[in-house]
């Protein structure tokens, strides 16, 4: 079985699904500047919950590639990663208090629960490293591949979501999810069927629950 370049064959053979999650609706409503912002505040109140749950799941990926890996520069691209959440924190609370939203009534919608579910899943010690660093990878490139397409050109993106737009669609952003899916690849490259196979079924989860996220903007709109 040829291995190499497993994701970019995943991505080909799901093309649909990966399309569905960074081509959805909401981020094509952003691109033509037909946004509804009650949608966008509902999208940043829910985002800032699951970025917050997401951090003690980027710390179970870094204990896993201290543990697991054979490459010692993987902790370090995680640890960059997990470093800058602090900083994208701060980012929700300014964003939400400059819209009005209040970030400590917000309750997490059944969308959102469903995604942090999925994450404390691959918490666990039952779930491999490989595994985990595709599903990070796959979380961060969704939403860099959406946003990166809100900064192309031809976007009518409004100017007060453009720095939204930046956070995940800048290039340092395109290049740790680079990093990512190097490590990714490389552990894929030396992975069990099994292991690949349970990799191929994280990827379309993150995909699913992307679709399911996004979703969660626009029926409160
Ligand atoms: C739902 N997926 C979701 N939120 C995010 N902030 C990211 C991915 C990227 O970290």
């Amino acid at each position: 079985e040829k291995k190499i370049g497993i994701v970019e064959a995943w991505l080909r053979k799901h093309r649909l699904q990966f399309t569905g999650a960074i081509r959805h609706p909401f981020v094509l409503s952003i691109r033509d500047g037909s946004i509804d912002m009650a949608s966008f505040k509902t999208w940043l109140a829910q985002d800032y919950l699951f970025v917050r749950a997401f951090v003690p799941f980027v710390a179970s990926v870094l204990i896993k590639a201290w543990k697991e890996s054979d490459d010692g520069s993987d902790m370090e691209v995680i640890l960059k990663g997990m470093a800058s959440l602090e900083d994208e924190i701060s980012w929700f609370k300014r964003e939400a208090s400059k819209w009005d939203v209040p970030l400590s009534d917000v309750a997490p919608q059944q969308a959102n629960i469903n995604y942090c579910r999925f994450l404390e899943k691959l918490m666990g010690p039952e779930t491999q490293y490989t595994e985990v660093i595709t599903a990070f990878w796959a979380i961060e490139a969704v939403y860099q591949e959406s946003f990166a397409h809100l900064l192309e050109e031809g976007s009518k993106a409004p100017p007060e979501l453009k720095e939204t737009c930046e956070r995940w669609g800048n290039e340092g952003f395109g290049q740790y999810c680079q990093s990512l899916l190097k490590i990714a690849t490389r552990r894929l490259q030396k992975a069990s069927d099994h292991q690949i196979k349970r990799s191929e079924l994280a990827l379309l989860t993150v995909l699913e629950l992307e679709v399911e996220f996004w979703n969660m903007s626009r029926v409160n709109a």
